[in-house]
C-alpha cells in the first residue's frame, strides 16, 4: 500500500469504486471515464508501478492480473464478441496512474489500436 497512490487507496477501500471482480491478489473496478460500453480496470492489490516492473518482480502476480482480466471479460459477456486488454506503460504509452492496471474494453467494435 502506497498512501499517495490512487489505486492503492481504492484497494484499501479508502476511495469508492464500482467493483466487478475480486480475488485474493487482484481487484477489478469500472473505469471512471469509460471509453467503451464495458471498461474495467484490473489491478494487483500489491503496488507495482507498471507491467514491466510487475512482470520482473512477481511473474505469478502478473499471471493473476491476466487471469482476472479474462474472468472480467467472461463476466461482462465479452468473450463471444471479443474484447481488448491494454496495459498503457510509461510516458509514451500514455500511462497516467502509476499502479499497474489492465484496461478491459469491449461491448462495441473497437477502432484502430494506435493513435
Ligand atoms: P492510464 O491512462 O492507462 O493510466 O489509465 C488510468 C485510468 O484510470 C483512466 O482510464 C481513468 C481511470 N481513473 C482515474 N482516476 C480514477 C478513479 O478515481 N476511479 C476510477 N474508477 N478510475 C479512475
Amino acid at each position: 500500500m502506497t498512501s499517495d497512490c490512487l489505486f492503492c487507496r481504492i484497494v484499501a477501500g479508502e476511495l469508492p469504486a464500482a467493483i466487478v471482480h475480486e480475488t485474493a491478489t487482484t481487484l477489478a473496478f469500472r473505469d471512471i471515464a469509460p471509453k467503451a460500453p464495458v471498461h474495467v480496470l484490473v489491478v494487483p492489490k500489491a503496488h507495482h508501478a507498471d507491467v514491466a516492473e510487475l512482470a520482473k518482480a512477481d511473474p505469478a502476480l502478473a499471471g493473476d492480473v491476466l487471469a482476472a482480466a479474462a474472468a472480467v471479460a467472461d463476466l461482462e459477456g465479452l468473450v463471444g464478441s471479443g474484447f481488448r486488454v491494454i496495459f498503457n506503460t510509461g510516458e509514451h504509452g500514455g500511462q497516467d496512474v502509476f499502479h499497474v492496471h489492465a484496461h478491459v474494453l469491449g461491448g462495441r467494435r473497437l477502432g484502430p489500436m494506435v493513435s
